[in-house]
């Protein structure tokens, strides 16, 4: 296995494209390798900027993810995007139409497009979306969009991996400021109002700003109205997200924003890596003690205090 993820790793890192494409798979089945191959990248990776692009069904994100792909492919950076779907655990609906709506990059060989779909497992979504940004990020793709749809727990979870979170609405959805997941509206950086070709545009923005005002974050959310069918609004947009990306390389409240998502990632690998250690070193422990809590010879929080205390020693000897 060594031997191959190193090859495989130097071959990704010269932009192979078919070893990028198999690195992408193995980390996605997080198949045998995976972890010495994302060890390899690592200390390559660190240099994309990954913007998250966040909005219910429907609303244009895919459209506009094709518009951030040619204006960003102008300025010279090599372009990936990572569509989640969380909807089908099979390549469905949802995912075709992303590939339709940014067809047009498909022969260009500075984009790279990849479909993530749910597996079933929780937290898997978002540990694979980060992941294989990270492959992306290795490889030299300078911008790396994220487009969810931001409705589940996962999903809410993948706009922590992003520097800069882009939340599409669009006016006469029944997706107004109003029907956003507090979520979504906690993790917006820049609003795109998209479909400003259509009336209740205004409104739409306007709402937002409102609401804006009452932010107390060190960022103030930007609101940006385009068309991501004609283009219109699209460089003011590039303007609006350049501004936050800004704001997230150069400043403290940007910098400690990343430390806290960083360390929230170790303490959720090193929650996992805890679990699977104890659970080895107590054993059939375990199973003692929901015996004794079944009888009501203990309660269930004193149980595990024990079983805390008894695992702490274990380690200590
Ligand atoms: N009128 C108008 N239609 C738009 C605009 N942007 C996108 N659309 C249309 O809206 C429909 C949905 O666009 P998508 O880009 O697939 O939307 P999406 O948010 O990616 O959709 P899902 O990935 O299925 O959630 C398509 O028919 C687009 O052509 C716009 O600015 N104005
Ligand atoms: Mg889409």
């Amino acid at each position: 296995v060594g031997l191959i993820t190193t090859d495989l790793a130097e071959r990704a890192l010269a932009n192979e494209p078919r070893a990028v494409a198999r690195a992408m798979r193995l980390v996605d089945d997080r198949a045998p390798g995976s972890r010495e191959l994302l060890r390899a990248l690592w200390p390559h990776t660190g240099r994309a900027w990954i913007l998250g692009v966040t909005g219910s069904p429907g609303v244009g994100k895919s459209t506009l993810c094709d518009q951030l792909i040619a204006a960003y492919r102008a300025r010279g950076s090599r372009v990936a995007v990572v569509a989640v779907d969380p909807t089908s655990p099979y390549s469905g609906g949802a995912i075709l139409g992303d590939r339709i709506r940014m067809s047009r990059h498909s022969t260009d060989d500075g984009v790279f497009i990849r479909s993530l779909a749910t597996r079933g497992h929780l937290g898997g979504l978002s540990r694979s979306a980060r992941d294989v940004v990270r492959v992306f990020d290795a490889c030299g793709y300078g911008v790396v969009l994220v487009e969810t749809v931001g409705v589940g727990q996962d999903e809410l979870e993948i706009t922590r991996t992003a520097h800069t979170n882009l939340v599409v609405v669009a006016p006469g959805m029944g997706d107004d400021v109003q029907a956003l997941k507090a979520g979504i509206l906690e993790c917006a950086d820049v609003f795109a109002v998209n479909k400003s070709d259509r009336e209740g545009a205004d409104a739409a923005a306007r709402d937002l700003e409102l609401m804006i005002a009452l932010a107390t974050e060190s960022w103030r959310p930007i609101v940006a109205q385009c068309v991501a069918t004609s283009a219109e609004g699209i460089p003011e947009l590039v303007v609006a997200l350049e501004r936050h990306r800004a704001w997230a390389a150069g400043t403290d409240a940007g910098h400690a924003r990343r430390m806290s998502r960083l360390a929230e990632e170790v303490r959720d690998a090193l929650r996992e890596a805890l679990i699977e250690v104890a659970t080895e070193e107590l054993g059939e422990r375990i199973e003692q003690a929901a015996l004794e809590v079944d009888a009501r010879l203990v309660d269930p929080y004193t149980a595990v205090d024990r079983l805390t205390r008894e695992f702490r020693a274990r380690s200590i000897r």
